[in-house]
């Protein structure tokens, strides 16, 4: 399989995080994807191509003109200010006070990182920009390659994630959903109609949930851990509206889930919602922070798991990109990645 990769990626690294109160390592380390480039080389997964840069128009068919522009200068004015150089940190958010406040200002420059996110661990340290622009781009090729080359699948491997971000609000160690606009170009430039993008990440991704809610294409199916961040989201109640009523499709599991009620939940899916949908290609958010050493994510997965995985999202049939999202045990993110990829192609 071939993978897109940059180096570039690498570029982000915010030294510290707030989990329950105390500030930590930040979790969401470049080593994660050293390792799994590492992983992809020792193990011949395929080869490796650099992303195409094809500017900012795959981006802002996702996300805001004002998001983007904000986001490109955030660490610059935030050092202007006189705030701590390891990053930008809200001081405020921008929360329903009331149905009154409907038309709020973004709140200038001590107002914007709050304006922008709705958490403090999508930090944006000093070349945050570039990472997670490089990652978009990262995306972008992947669908690209995959759809006009007639590939059976590409791994784009992003970093950082993006499935926890909207069209304008970052959180959740994500700036821009890369899966989201992977997503988006396969069907804008490649007349995909019926897309599904699978997001088997730990966590809901409730910023991909949100850009396509009410949208019939793509489909949007989550396997998540309940309760658990993002909290508020994710809900087998959440099902889409409008035209994208249906389109929606949450699978909560409890805390502590193993490999076969999770091998179970997915082969459900896949046959009462994924193949019913008349899927043409599918966009997978590959989180294995569902793996029982994961630090953030509470599930149980074995490694050989991913296996399992991999051959199940084989079986669809259809033209596969598997977009990075989270995973932090650093030491196993190698394999169980590697895992899921070689399983597919076997
Ligand atoms: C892309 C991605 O995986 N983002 C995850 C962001 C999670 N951030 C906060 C997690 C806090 C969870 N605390 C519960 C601890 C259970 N082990
Ligand atoms: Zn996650």
């Amino acid at each position: 399989m071939l993978t897109v990769y940059s180096e570039k990626q690498l570029l982000h690294h915010p030294p510290k995080e707030m989990v329950i109160g105390r500030f930590i390592d930040y979790r969401e380390t470049p080593s994660r994807a050293e390792t799994i480039i590492k992983a992809i080389r020792d193990r011949n997964v395929g080869d490796v191509v650099a992303p195409v840069d094809r500017g900012l128009a795959p981006i802002l068919a996702v996300h805001t003109e004002k998001y983007v522009s904000y986001f490109q200068t955030a660490y610059e004015k935030w050092i202007e200010i006189g705030g701590n150089p390891d990053g930008v940190f809200p001081d405020t958010f921008a929360v329903r006070l009331s149905q009154i406040y409907q038309d709020i200002s973004d709140g200038g420059a001590g107002g914007r990182p709050g304006f922008f996110s709705y958490d403090m661990t999508a930090i944006i340290a000093k070349d945050t920009y570039t990472a997670a622009y490089e990652a978009a781009q990262v995306a972008t090729t992947g669908a690209e390659i995959l759809a006009s080359e007639k590939r059976r699948a590409v791994f784009a491997l992003c970093r950082p994630p993006g499935h926890h971000s909207s069209e304008d609000l970052a959180g959740g160690y994500c700036f821009f959903n890369n899966a989201g606009i992977a997503a988006e170009h396969l069907i804008k430039h490649h007349g995909f109609g019926n897309v599904v993008i699978l997001d088997i990440d730990y966590h809901h991704g409730n910023g991909t949930q949100a850009i396509f809610y009410k949208r019939r294409n793509p489909m949007y199916a989550s396997i998540h851990g309940d309760p658990d961040y993002p909290y508020f989201w994710g809900r087998a109640e959440e099902t889409g509206e409008g035209e994208g009523k249906g389109a929606n499709v949450n699978v909560p599991l409890p805390i502590g889930t193993g490999d076969d009620e999770y091998l179970a939940a997915l082969d459900a899916l896949i046959a009462n919602h994924i193949v019913p949908y008349g899927i043409q290609a599918l966009v997978v958010s590959l989180g294995v922070d569902t793996f029982g050493g994961d630090p953030v994510g509470s599930f149980n997965l074995t490694s050989a798991c991913f296996e399992r995985i991999g051959e199940r999202l084989a079986r669809i049939g259809v033209p596969t990109l598997f977009v990075m999202e989270g995973g932090y045990a650093v030491s196993e993110i190698g394999t169980n990645v590697t895992n899921v990829l070689l399983a597919f192609e076997r």
